[in-house]
């Protein structure tokens, strides 16, 4: 098991960082062996790589963009000379899909799961105020036992090993996120838990903290509302605040309060701080409603990507703050992480920007019927055991990272597993009831696959919104419209009739190729996708469960290479440059109508 992380670093009174982004030194394994040992010593190479980014854009060089296997980053770190006393960690906040931390020679973390952070303490390895080499590994190989699952392939023709995988995203690898050396006092905040509430005007936050081993100092709370003033105040490890007049975390408009924790001395001396911006809203699934606050929620937004030009997943600070400009011109008040979870500070925007979330998994492409009808996905030597361990861990990991945040309304475990395998009930229940072991304040669904339907479907009682992917008019009845909307209709009523849940759906668009017309309204034209898209939203309209309508995706995004992607999925409401198609404004009439209503 890969240890948790602590609280994502921040630079208070009592704590400090330093961000390693940068150029590092750069290098491809040249085995399948990770011991091949390269990091005994400065890599010898004249490749530096950006970081943050996926590797495989930067250069012109298509046995990096196609390697399989290990990659090598390395730089230099000074450990600043004020840090002695204090206790020190290196902080990736992701290496896809698997990392190895070093410092110098040594191994310091290993970590499995492409897209949450891991660390290691390196106090008693560096001195404060010296020099080390940091060498992360980084592997980018998918088996039955990583998600996304995925399998390594031998050309028989020339021995070149390529990557296969099950869902329709390119392989991105790297380091995509920020990696950071931070510091905390030996007696400090470890985590913190808040579930939010609210009764009339008094909001509530219940907390939970729990301080490093050999903390023996108390425990005291503020809360802060965002002109600056203490709002309310606390002590102990764990407990309940109350804060009068209380503002709430709405949709469309966030209110953050600081909550502060603090360790502090019988002199009052403060020995750490910890800062966490804290919205104060519930969330309830009640009969076919989605409510926040109390108010029904109807979900308007897109599935979405990380994936731009050149820096592949590579957070970019530009890209987040303009991408979450278009959502709010284009009236979307949400997002779906498909299908991966997102890196942090795209998440605590969310939270300060009022953009609501389901946050998702990497638990994608657990169904090889897509492919081939009739083959099974759940046994032995296919989806197992170990496949579903791993699961486990990515919803630990993801719970762990993401609690905190107000934006986050609901987990999604998983993007279209064949739920309607003869495995799928065994393999989920458990993940299920884990994930409500483990938040019992948000909802949990699964975005279901067209071909699981209402009746073959075995998992979705399970689960307390119906999250549907459907693609009647593209992937089938292909340009007839007036056929998909019959369809569409029937397969609705189907799951309204079955269940009494909110229905949302969480995909559903056409490849469309910018700047490509037709006066016929043809598949592949600006017009198709404006077409389809209308006749869905009088379908939906016409359904009372319906809680929400995001279409797939927000952008063109990268793929992996075959006859049906042309440079990519074209289903992007924008370009992968952020342009925007016809249905842009489509989208942005009706949204903006709807939040009229
Ligand atoms: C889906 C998948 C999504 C694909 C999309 C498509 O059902 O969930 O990852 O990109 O279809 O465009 O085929």
């Amino acid at each position: 098991l890969n240890a948790l992380p602590m609280l994502k670093p921040q630079r208070s009174l009592s704590r400090d960082l330093v961000n390693l982004d940068g150029l590092w030194k750069f290098s491809v394994a040249t085995s399948a062996n990770s011991t091949a040992q390269p990091w005994t010593g400065p890599l010898v190479t004249d490749l530096e790589c950006p970081v943050p980014a996926s590797y495989n854009d930067i250069f012109v060089d298509r046995a990096i963009h196609d390697h399989v296997g290990w990659v090598y980053y390395q730089r230099d770190v000074i450990v600043p000379k004020g840090w002695s006393g204090e206790q020190y960690f290196v902080r990736a906040e992701s290496a896809t899909h698997e990392g190895q931390i070093y410092v110098n020679d040594r191994l310091v973390a290993h970590h499995v799961g492409g897209y949450t952070p891991f660390e290691a303490d390196v106090t008693d390895l560096v001195t404060a105020g010296q020099q080390f080499r940091l060498t992360i590994a980084v592997n980018n190989i998918l088996t039955f036992e990583t998600l996304p699952p995925g399998k390594v392939m031998t050309s028989a023709l020339t021995g070149k090993r390529t990557q296969k995988y099950y869902h329709d995203f390119y392989n991105y690898a790297g380091l995509a996120r920020s990696v950071w050396l931070y510091s905390v006092p030996k007696q400090h905040i470890q985590d913190i838990t808040v579930v939010t509430d609210y009764k009339g005007n008094t909001g509530m936050i219940n907390y939970n903290i729990t301080v490093a081993k050999g903390t023996t100092r108390k425990v005291q709370i503020a809360v802060i509302d965002e002109s600056g003033k203490t709002v309310a105040e606390g002590s102990g490890a764990t407990g309940t605040i109350n804060i009068p007049s209380v503002k709430l975390w709405q949709p469309g408009a966030a209110y953050l309060y600081n909550f502060r924790a603090s360790i502090v001395d019988s002199s009052k001396k403060t020995l750490d701080t910890y800062n966490l911006a804290t919205g104060i809203r519930t969330v309830v699934v009640k009969n076919t409603q989605f409510l926040i606050n109390g108010k029904p929620f109807y979900f308007t937004g897109f599935g979405k990507h990380e994936d731009t030009n050149v820096r592949g997943k590579g957070h970019d600070q530009a890209y987040m703050v303009h991408d979450f400009q278009l959502l709010n011109w284009i009236g979307a008040n949400s997002f779906r992480t498909s299908h991966y979870p997102y890196t942090e500070e795209m998440m605590e925007y969310a939270d300060r920007r009022g953009i609501v979330v389901i946050d998702e998994t990497p638990a994608v492409g657990l169904n090889f019927g897509l492919g081939t009808p009739g083959s099974v996905t759940f046994g032995p030597d296919l989806i197992n055991n170990k496949t579903q361990a791993a699961h486990a861990q990515a919803i630990r990991e993801l719970f762990h990272r993401d609690k905190n945040h107000a934006s986050v309304v609901m987990w999604s475990i998983a993007n279209e597993p064949a739920s309607d395998d003869k495995g799928a009930r065994a393999y989920f229940e458990p993940l299920a009831a884990l994930a409500r072991s483990l938040d019992s304040s948000r909802p949990i669904t699964f975005a279901n696959v067209f071909f699981a339907t209402h009746v073959t479907d075995k998992i979705s009682d399970l689960f307390d919104v119906l999250c549907l992917n459907r693609y009647y008019g593209w992937y089938t009845e292909t340009g007839e419209l007036a056929d998909a909307e019959v369809a569409l209709t029937t397969d609705l009523q189907g799951w309204v009739k079955k269940y009494n849940k909110p229905i949302v759906m969480t995909e559903y668009g056409a490849d469309t190729v910018s700047g490509l017309h037709t006066v016929l309204g043809l598949p592949w034209s600006e017009e198709y996708q404006v077409a389809m898209l209308t006749m869905y939203h009088r379908v939906f309209d016409s359904i009372k469960a319906m809680a929400g309508e995001h279409v797939w995706n927000f952008a063109d995004f990268q793929t992996s290479m075959g006859t049906g992607r042309v440079d990519g999925n074209k289903k992007g409401v924008f370009t992968r440059d952020r342009r925007p198609k016809a249905a842009a404004h489509a989208l942005k009439e009706r949204w903006t109508n709807l939040k009229k209503k």
